[in-house]
């Protein structure tokens, strides 16, 4: 900010009067947060200005997502204009609380999960590298779902981070866009939001577009005074833009979604075509020596075809040359291979919503077929296989393979699963286009702003340098034997996990002891990442507690927080069963001091913000081979805590990097998964052998937890021991891994007590966090996919 603090000051009192009609000291919290919101953006508006004056000159990379899981900004903004002790020193003289202001703001959570936070880390470290790179997407009303419980059962509340406008957004009427459908069009109005980078000038931009009527009211139903059908179209349109599907992983091919999708997609695209011709004019030989579009997984991949219309119907080009400039322009990057979250559109749900995009959608597997049968002219089978349109569905992963040059999975792990088995056939068709880009997360956020105890430690040890350039860690590890530093670790990690205690005693009203082990698994609830191995591993320790009240033991918390999609029934009931594990084990004066189970209501950015800090203990217990890469387990890491894990996604390299022995790395491999996959795995085997085994899972039907007659208990047992049509039992191997996740809680345990030695543990974590920072993926990403350069305004 370039502004001192008595104007800072001028600033707030004008913003609060202007808008709310009152002095500073009468204002409410959500009052100065709204004023210091409107004079940061008064503040920014030349810079902002001017950055897009000089990105305007060079190649630009746009990230198409569906999800931008951005959270709150002001604090973040403030740091990375380097503001926040100036702001808070104003507040305490006007008598405010800074962190009162601070939770004033609703987080913005127009994403699911580790997608679409991945966006929001991607856009800070493009503003923060200078480099010309910017956001696209859906201006939802209503993010994912507010969660809370209730007979511990997940309800569903609505998301209404709107309800009193958005400080952070500037309406662009003047590049409103017509979008149209199979049954008629709507505007899409642009908003954009600043994306400020941190000890630079540069603000980049995310712009999400809402869906508006043509027409506000009929006037000729009005006059019928038929009111309901007067506004019916005005609603119908801005459906589109009106709610995030709360899906992660299961495709629903519901036709509002495909809508969504198309509606931002074609919005984004006549956009930037129409920059690209005020600077370029309609030669569009040099598009992708100007433009660059990466779409984030299949949801954004009718861009292919639409960008295809855009140039063949609207700019006159032939087909081929038009497909050429295509493939140069898009790369996709794949986030699942969950065969269940892999796009199929039916045909006829697609031709009915956009018919001239499907059309073109017809020309581009015509020519694929084409190319396929010259290529494999005997293999009928795998040129079905390839097929865009197969039967009636349209394989949306296979058109963003074919109409892009560069395919990425978002782990080493991950991107050797998809080219040797996934994407196999397209891998030996396309060698050249199959790349890694392991993730990353912004240490501006996940530590600058959420831990500023250990931030500052870091910064008295080896300087400020990490700000933006995370791998200076590493000259932490010339600390690892001195014991004073490995103390002020010790002490920080007490410090936050005293915070995290008076957060949940204040929201929750569950008292924590600090000194407990806190061990967290945060992230959404699905099978496949094992919450229900983590719950079961503590209902086995309780009843052993109960049998052997003398045990030697360290006191542990164990942490839940996730959303289970509304339609996820065994998700609803896992998370249903934990809080009845810790309803029981909680009210147990035998075990009090021992064993405690939380369940964080409403799981979401600003929460993980208190989270990750206090963590000893990292949960990232996938199958091995289901979990792309994981990004929560990136933020624990670089705040210090251990990881208790599977060899799965990232957290392969998370070990290669910090060292095996300084994590608790268990159970079966990918090949070894397939192994058992292909001998037969059958869960009686380690049910009936594995100790203390049999009675946590008959207790899922045994009378000792009650479902309250939802038979949701009798689902889950089901889904271990039994075999169905649709899956094997047991098919996430949580029986099988048991034995090997209980010795490595057990080595937790024991390992926890020697203060020093586990220090250097975290030590060796941090200091080995650099590769994770979502400036070095970034970077990756601007040079070898999008071919992008910085350009930075003077300061
Ligand atoms: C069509 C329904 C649907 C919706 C969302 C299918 C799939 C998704 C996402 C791809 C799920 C997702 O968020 N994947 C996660 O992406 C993260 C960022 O790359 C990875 O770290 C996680 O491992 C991966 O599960």
């Amino acid at each position: 900010m370039r502004v001192g603090k008595e104007e800072l000051r001028k600033q707030i009192e004008k913003y609060v009067k202007v808008s709310f009609g009152k002095e500073i000291s009468e204002a409410t919290e959500f009052e100065v947060y709204r004023a210091l919101g409107q004079a940061i953006m008064e503040d920014i508006a030349e810079d902002w200005y001017e950055t897009n004056k000089l990105y305007s000159q060079k190649k630009q990379a746009y990230y198409f997502s569906a999800e931008f899981l951005m959270g709150r900004a002001l604090g973040n903004n403030l740091i990375n204009l380097g503001v926040l002790d100036e702001v808070k020193e104003v507040l305490t003289e006007l008598g405010i609380d800074y962190n009162k202001v601070e939770d004033a703001e609703e987080d913005s959570a127009l994403g699911n999960g580790g997608l679409g936070r991945l966006a929001a880390c991607f856009l800070d470290s493009l503003a923060t590298l200078n480099l010309p790179g910017h956001g696209y997407g859906i201006r939802y009303r209503n993010g994912i779902f507010n969660q809370s419980f209730k007979d511990g059962y997940q309800v569903e509340k609505p998301e209404t981070w709107l309800k009193y406008g958005d400080v952070w957004s500037v309406m662009r009427p003047a590049d409103e866009v017509i979008v149209s459908f199979g049954d008629g069009s709507v505007r899409a109005v642009p908003y954009d939001m600043p994306i400020i980078g941190y000890g630079t000038r540069n603000i980049n931009t995310l712009r999400l577009w809402e869906a508006k009527s043509l027409v506000d009211l009929d006037l000729g139903k009005f006059n019928q005074q038929d009111y309901l059908h007067a506004t019916q179209d005005k609603t119908r349109a801005e459906d589109i833009s009106r709610v995030l599907y709360p899906n992660d992983s299961t495709d629903e091919g519901k036709k509002l979604r495909l809508k969504q999708q198309y509606f931002f997609v074609s919005a984004s695209l006549q956009d930037i075509l129409r920059k690209y011709k005020r600077i370029h004019g309609t030669n569009f030989d040099e598009f992708p020596s100007y433009v660059a579009i990466q779409l984030n997984d299949t949801h954004p991949v009718i861009a292919i075809p639409e960008l295809m219309r855009l140039f063949v119907d609207l700019e006159g080009l032939s087909w081929e040359k038009a497909w050429s400039i295509v493939e140069k322009t898009f790369s996709y990057t794949n986030h699942t291979i969950l065969a269940e979250a892999l796009e199929k559109w039916w045909v006829g749900l697609y031709e009915q919503v956009v018919p001239r995009v499907y059309q073109i959608t017809q020309g581009i597997n015509n020519q694929l077929r084409g190319f396929l049968a010259e290529r494999f002219p005997n293999d009928p089978a795998r040129q079905d296989r390839m097929s865009i349109i197969q039967g009636n569905m349209i394989h949306m992963a296979w058109l963003a393979i074919y109409g892009t040059h560069a395919t990425n999975g978002v782990a080493a792990l991950h991107t050797e699963i998809l080219k040797h088995k996934e994407l196999k056939d397209w891998y030996e068709l396309y060698p050249e286009r199959f790349l890694n880009k392991t993730n990353g997360i912004t240490q501006r956020r996940w530590l600058l702003q959420s831990n500023p105890e250990l931030s500052a430690l870091i910064t008295e040890l080896i300087g400020n340098e990490w700000i933006t350039d995370l791998s200076q860690l590493k000259k932490l590890e010339a600390y690892v034997d001195d014991e004073e530093v490995l103390k002020k670790l010790l002490s920080i990690k007490h410090a936050k996990k005293i915070e995290l205690v008076k957060y949940l005693r204040e929201v929750q009203g569950i008292e924590v002891n600090p000194n407990s082990i806190f061990d967290i698994q945060i992230k959404r609830l699905h099978e496949y990442k094992r919450q229900l191995l983590n719950i079961f591993h503590v209902i086995g320790l309780y009843n052993k507690l109960k049998l052997n009240p003398s045990m030697s033991f360290q006191p542990v918390t164990y942490i839940y927080g996730a959303k289970a999609a509304p339609g996820y029934l065994v998700a609803k009931g896992i998370i249903r069963l934990i809080n009845e594990v810790a309803q029981v084990i909680n009210k147990d004066p035998e075990t009090n001091g021992k064993l405690r189970i939380v369940f964080v209501e409403n799981y979401r950015v600003s929460v993980a913000q208190k989270l990750f800090p206090a963590a000893d203990i990292s949960e990232q217990i996938s199958t091995a081979g289901k979990e792309a890469s994981g990004t929560g387990n990136m933020k624990f890491m670089l705040n210090g805590a251990l990881t208790i894990g599977t060899l799965d996604g990232a957290n392969v390299e998370i070990v290669e990097e910090a060292g095996e022995e300084n994590n608790f790395i268990f159970g079966l491999k990918v090949n070894e998964i397939e192994e058992m996959r292909a001998k037969g795995y059958d869960p009686h085997v380690p049910y009936n052998s594995v100790e203390g085994l049999k009675k946590i899972v008959d207790s899922l039907i045994d009378g000792t937890f009650n479902d309250l007659g939802t038979g949701i208990y009798g689902t889950i047992h089901r889904s271990l021991m039994e075999n169905a049509p649709w899956h094997q039992a047991d098919q996430y191997f949580v029986l099988e891994d048991f034995e090997a996740y209980r010795n490595a809680q057990k080595r937790i345990n024991v390992e926890y007590r020697d203060r020093l030695s586990w220090a250097k543990k975290q030590l060796m974590n941090i200091a080995n966090a650099g590769k994770f920072s979502s400036d070095r993926t970034i970077k990756e990403y601007a040079d070898e996919i999008w071919f992008i350069e910085p350009a930075k305004l003077e300061d």
